[in-house]
């Protein structure tokens, strides 16, 4: 009767904490204590973990590695022991790529699933709608792929406390890309072009004029597309018609790939510089010889050899006979960095939200493949960037 009079308080306090205590409350009673075996026991409640990523639609490109990545770490995770003893388990929802699947997919996790935090969405055009969901809720995000401007800090839709990136910013990235094309490629002038309609491009291209403009480098047009568009032959020989030095192209890996055909189509070793929607490999399988020399700032590179990246490449590799990307190492890391958030966190299956946000704040030097991980005050990652360029059909950093 006593538990019944605590869990009434806590009806007060919210439905959300009082269904993650019953769970903790039966968990205890049922069985009792760790197995003390360094698998993660059945015998404590599951900590679920939401995922929430672009599986269909123009992000498909991003969502599946990120897939990997996540269930790679929490395999390892729970084969390690879990969350002090309690297995990790992920719930995987599609965005979808759109703003209407990411909302839909965060109510889902927040007011059924009830997770104890997301990662995600893939797209920072889904998280600028999905967050608030997360937000309203007081459910912890780590955005392991948004980098437009405002996914945290200072947020558009109003307080966003609850959300941190582990993924490097635009406005972090391009200012090295930038500063490499003018020292180390001798770019004079470029034609900047982007998708109007996806976020991060038409950040990434605001974020390309400031930089371009300051370097002293000429923009000598600026030309926009829609992220859907399919045939890109118009607006390239437009750009090609100037005479640049360089391609700028701020897009998500569809347009990019077809801009970049459609450059080596016509102009064959003119450079093109791109910004995160470039760091995948299906940019090199898909647009092949065409990919040849384009340049990205990016949060990682496969040839890292830091340990803990080498033993991170190793075991997607043996699990998934595929060399990982930089969206399977963010997502990898960003389930590390949760974890040791979750560990610190009192009581961690009856997780309050605040406090798991609490110590995610806190955390500081957590070993991942993108280096010692901590979140600035802003809740953004502080990392080296790499500006990598395709050589031989590898990315290889040029910085
Ligand atoms: C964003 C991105 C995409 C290019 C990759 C997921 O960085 O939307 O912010």
């Amino acid at each position: 009767m006593r538990v019944g009079g605590v869990m009434q308080k806590r009806i007060v306090g919210g439905l959300a904490v009082l269904a993650i205590t019953l769970a903790a409350c039966t968990g205890t009673t049922a069985t009792g204590g760790p197995s003390g075996s360094p698998t993660a026991s059945a015998a404590k409640p599951d900590v679920k973990v939401g995922v929430v990523i672009s599986l269909t639609g123009v992000g498909n490109v991003y969502g599946p590695t990120q897939k990997n990545g996540v269930e790679l770490a929490a395999q390892r995770i729970n084969d390690a022991g879990g969350v002090n003893g309690a297995k990790m388990v992920l719930v995987i929802d599609d965005d979808q790529s759109t703003t209407d699947g990411g909302v839909t997919a965060f109510r889902k996790q927040t007011s059924q699933d009830r997770v104890v935090a997301i990662l995600g969405p893939t797209l920072s055009n889904t998280a600028v709608a999905a967050h608030p969901v997360a937000q309203s809720a007081q459910t912890p995000v780590i955005a392991i792929s948004n980098t437009g401007d405002g996914i945290v800090g200072k947020c558009d839709y109003g307080p966003c406390d609850y959300i941190f990136r582990a993924s490097l910013g635009e406005s972090t990235a391009i200012p090295q890309t930038v500063s490499v094309a003018k020292s180390k490629l001798n770019v004079k002038s470029v034609v900047l072009m982007y998708a109007q309609d996806d976020k991060f491009s038409s950040d990434g291209f605001a974020i390309f004029k400031k930089n371009l403009t300051s370097a002293g480098i000429t923009i000598k047009k600026e030309i926009a597309f829609s992220k859907t568009d399919v045939d890109l032959s118009g607006p390239v020989t437009a750009a090609l018609a100037e005479s640049p030095d360089a391609i700028v192209d701020s897009s998500l890996a569809g347009p990019a790939i077809a801009v970049l055909k459609e450059v080596n189509k016509r102009s064959p070793g003119k450079l093109v510089i791109g910004g995160n929607g470039f760091n995948t490999p299906a940019i090199i399988t898909s647009a092949g010889a065409a990919a040849e020399g384009a340049v990205s700032g990016a949060a990682w590179y496969l040839g890292n050899p830091d340990p803990v990246n080498k033993d991170f490449v190793a075991a997607y590799k043996a699990k998934y006979n595929l060399d990982p990307d930089q969206f399977a190492a963010q997502a990898y890391s960003a389930l590390y960095i949760l974890l040791d958030a979750l560990k610190r966190t009192p009581a961690v299956t009856s997780v309050l939200h605040d406090k798991l946000r609490d110590q995610i704040e806190l955390t500081t030097g957590v070993k991942t493949p993108l280096g010692e991980f901590s979140f600035n005050a802003s809740h953004d990652v502080s990392q080296k960037v790499y500006v990598v360029q395709i050589k031989n059909g590898v990315f290889t950093q040029i910085n």
